[in-house]
């Protein structure tokens, strides 16, 4: 069944992107933002000085615990509580992902993320998955290689708010990246987008887009859960094995389980049941 409207497509076609209003109730916002705050005190992998650039190291406690405003960037959070496992196939995001991405897909990255609000952050406009991926654009009538899903936690309008900011379009033309021009939240082209807490957007690998600086005088929330084609490798892995046992079958599919001991071929040709699993036909094998 077509969960995405008419205009859906045509936004994700031309412009790179879908705003998912109200995906998640606010009662849900609340308890998200509660789970978030509670990470801080607690062990992850986050960025820690003297790490290359997006890479992240293991801390056992936020340096910044006790402000909840601060800045975090949290990776790998499925092992920490349930909710955060619900989002992985949550149907009204999960099934306009299904229907843009294809059933051969898994879950690569969970991440939580608060932008402080502060002078010092000029924004950060980017494309998902590093220098290689930076260089691959799909077709309007291509499949995704990878889809994010960055759910708002935060009511953000104006702009220069930690906005999520994109260039509609750049998924299908280049921008220039290794020169003085490359782009900012303030470059032509850039739209800061508003929302409200609990709207989710989706957006193509390929999309140019990040934060806006953030003057707004509160730390602005969200939560993202980065989707691939099955033959890219997930950008998580440690907690992703301590999480999977409470899993659900299809939970545990987008998370690499394909039911079977380790084999050439995995991630390459699909097990018989992948379809079965991730569209949670009856009759679809539990043990996956
Ligand atoms: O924090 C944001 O607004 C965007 C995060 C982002 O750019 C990303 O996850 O790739």
């Amino acid at each position: 069944m077509p969960t995405l409207t008419d205009e859906q497509r045509r936004q994700w076609a031309v412009d790179g992107y879908i705003h998912l209003e109200g995906a998640l109730a606010p009662q849900e916002v609340s308890l998200y933002c509660g789970l978030i705050d509670a990470l801080r005190p607690q062990a992850g992998w986050e960025p820690v000085p003297g790490l290359p650039f997006g890479h992240y190291g293991w801390v056992e406690r936020n340096a910044t615990a006790d402000d909840l405003d601060s800045f975090m960037d949290r990776r790998d959070i499925l092992g920490y509580a349930e909710p955060f496992r619900d989002l992985i196939d949550r149907p009204n995001v999960f099934d306009p992902i299904l229907e843009l991405m294809g059933p051969y897909i898994v879950l690569s990255m969970s991440q939580a993320i608060v932008r402080a609000s502060t002078t010092e952050f000029p924004g950060f406009i980017h494309t998902d998955g590093g220098q290689a991926l930076r260089q691959i654009r799909v077709t309007e009538t291509s499949r995704p290689l990878a889809v994010k899903a960055l759910y708002l936690l935060t009511d953000v309008e104006g702009t220069d708010n930690g906005n999520f900011t994109v260039f509609p379009g750049s998924h299908l033309r280049q921008i220039p990246f290794d020169s003085d021009a490359a782009p900012t939240p303030h470059t032509p082209g850039a739209v800061q987008l508003g929302g409200k807490a609990g709207d989710c957007y989706l957006f193509s690998h390929a999309l140019w887009h990040g934060p806006a600086p953030n003057r707004s005088g509160k730390g602005r929330k969200t939560l993202l859960y980065n989707y691939a084609q099955m033959f890219l490798k997930p950008y998580d892995f440690p907690t992703i094995a301590g999480a999977i046992d409470k899993c659900t079958p299809r939970q545990r599919r987008l998370l690499g389980d394909l039911g079977h001991a380790p084999r050439l071929g995995d991630f390459f040709y699909v097990p018989e049941d992948q379809e079965d699993v991730i569209y949670r036909r009856t009759g679809a094998r539990q043990a996956a």
